[in-house]
C-alpha cells in the first residue's frame, strides 16, 4: 500500500523527462486536472486521475488546488557572512557593481565578513535561510563557496554547506567557487592566485568530496576568458562537472569557453550576443538565468528569447547572494522570467523545475512529476498556473511536501 495520496488536485503542470527541455520544447508541459499524486517510501508511485488513484495509508486533500514539482533553485550563494546593506547608498548615487568592488567592497566585503565567521555561525545563518528558502517552495537547491578565497575558508563555507544539507529538507548541490574574485592580498599577483585556485584548493575539495562543480566569475575586472579556460580545465580533470559565470556586465568570450570545456551550465548571460549564444546551443550548455540580478542592478535582461529560438534549454534562478540580488524569493524571479524574458508560465514552470534540475545534475530524480521521481512537490494557493506570474509579491504557497513529507 503507499504511504501518501494527494487527491482533488484541481490541476497538476509538470514537465517530463530526464533531461533538460530545449527550444522549442521548452514549453511542453503535462497538464493534468482531478489528478492525484501517490507517494511510497518518499518516490513517486502514481500520477494520473483521482478517479484511477490507488489506495494509500494516508490522504492529504489539495482541495481543487493547483500542483507543480518542488522548485529547483539552481544558482545560489546561500553561506556568507554579514549583510551588504550599506552598500544600498552608493547604489543609489550610481556606483556600480564593479566600482564597488573595485574599491574593495562587494564581494570583498563578504569575503571578509565570511573570513570571520566561525563555522557553527555561517551554518546557524544558512539555516535560517534555508528555512525560508523551503516556504517559498524551493526544495532542492545549488549552493557555491566564494566568500573565502584560502584553501581553509573555502573549505569551511563547503563544509557548512554540507552540514545545512543534511541538517534540514532542502537538498543542496555544492559548487566551488574558489575563483570569484581575486583577493586584495593578490591584488599584484594575479597569476599565483589562479595557481592556487587550480593546484592547491580545486585538489583539496576533490579530496574531501566538497563539492560537484567548479564555477568561476569571468567579467571585466574579474576572471578572463583565459584564466577562466585555466581553472575550468583544471577543474574537469579533477572531474569536477562545470559552471561559468559569464556575460553578467560584458560579453567578454567566457561562454565560448564554457561550450568549449562542456560545461554543465553557463550563468548570467545578459550580455551574450549572438554567437555566445550560437556556442552554448551547439554544446548543449543550459543557460542558468537570472532576472532578479538584472531588477536589482538595473541591468538588461538576458536575451531568453533568442536563446530558446537558438535550441537552447534556460533555466531561471534567484542568484541569491548579499550584493546583487538579495533575495532568495524564487517565485519572484520566475515572474521576472516570465514579464521581462517573456517566457510563458508553461517554459518558465520549466526553467525552475525540469531544466533548473538539468543545470544542477539533478534531472534524473527531481524537476518533475514522474513515477520514480523524489515526491517533491508545492501545492499552490490557486488552480491555474498563470496565476503564479500574475499575483506576484506575495509568497503562493499553500503546502510543500518534501520527499513524501508534508512540510
Ligand atoms: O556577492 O556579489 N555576481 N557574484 C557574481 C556575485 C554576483 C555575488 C556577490
Ligand atoms: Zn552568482
Amino acid at each position: 500500500m503507499l504511504d501518501l495520496i494527494i487527491t482533488n488536485i484541481g490541476t497538476l503542470v509538470t514537465p517530463e523527462g530526464h533531461g533538460p527541455k530545449r527550444g522549442a520544447a521548452q514549453g511542453d508541459v503535462r497538464c493534468l486536472t482531478d489528478a492525484a499524486v501517490g507517494i511510497k517510501g518518499g518516490v513517486i508511485s502514481y500520477v494520473g486521475l483521482m478517479a484511477n488513484a490507488p489506495v494509500a495509508k494516508e490522504t492529504l486533500d489539495a482541495g481543487g488546488r493547483l500542483v507543480t514539482p518542488g522548485l529547483v533553485d539552481s544558482h545560489t550563494h546561500l553561506v556568507f557572512g554579514g549583510w551588504r546593506h550599506h552598500e544600498l547608498d552608493l547604489k543609489l548615487k550610481g556606483v556600480s557593481y564593479l566600482d564597488i568592488l573595485k574599491g574593495g567592497g562587494g564581494i570583498l566585503s563578504t569575503v571578509r565578513s565570511t573570513r570571520a565567521a566561525s563555522e557553527t555561525e555561517l551554518t546557524e545563518k544558512a539555516l535560517g535561510l534555508s528555512k525560508e528558502m523551503l516556504a517559498l517552495g524551493v526544495t532542492t537547491a545549488e549552493a557555491k563557496s566564494g566568500y573565502g578565497l584560502t584553501l581553509e575558508d573555502e573549505c569551511k563555507q563547503l563544509r557548512v554547506i554540507r552540514a545545512v544539507d543534511a541538517a534540514q529538507p532542502v537538498d543542496l548541490v555544492p559548487t566551488f567557487l574558489g575563483a570569484h574574485a581575486l583577493p586584495q592580498e593578490y591584488k599584484e599577483n594575479r597569476a599565483e592566485f589562479v595557481r592556487l585556485v587550480c593546484e592547491e584548493m580545486l585538489p583539496q575539495v576533490a579530496e574531501e568530496n566538497l563539492a560537484e562543480f567548479c564555477d568561476i566569475f569571468c567579467e571585466t575586472g574579474v576572471f578572463t576568458p583565459e584564466e577562466t579556460r585555466e581553472v575550468l580545465s583544471a577543474a574537469k580533470a579533477l572531474g569536477f562537472k562545470l559552471k561559468a559565470h559569464t556575460d553578467e556586465i560584458d560579453c567578454l568570450g567566457g561562454a565560448q569557453v564554457a561550450a568549449e570545456l562542456g560545461a554543465v551550465s553557463a550563468e548570467h548571460l545578459i550580455a551574450s550576443d549572438a554567437a555566445a549564444i550560437a556556442a552554448m546551443a551547439r554544446a548543449g550548455v543550459i543557460g542558468v538565468l537570472l532576472p532578479a540580478t538584472s531588477f536589482y542592478l538595473d541591468k538588461p535582461y538576458a536575451p531568453a528569447r533568442a536563446m530558446l529560438e537558438a535550441g537552447m534549454a534556460i533555466a531561471v534562478a534567484s542568484d541569491f547572494n548579499p550584493g546583487s540580488s538579495p533575495s532568495l524569493n524564487l517565485q519572484l524571479a520566475m515572474t521576472l522570467a516570465c514579464l521581462k524574458y517573456r517566457l510563458t508560465p508553461e517554459e518558465t514552470l520549466t526553467a525552475a523545475t525540469l531544466n533548473a534540475a538539468a543545470a544542477i545534475d539533478r534531472a534524473e530524480t527531481v524537476g518533475s512529476l514522474e513515477v520514480g521521481k523524489k515526491a517533491d512537490l508545492v501545492l499552490w494557493e490557486t488552480d491555474a498556473l498563470s496565476y503564479l506570474f500574475y499575483r506576484f509579491g506575495s509568497n503562493l504557497v499553500h503546502t510543500v511536501v518534501k520527499s513524501g513529507v508534508v512540510i
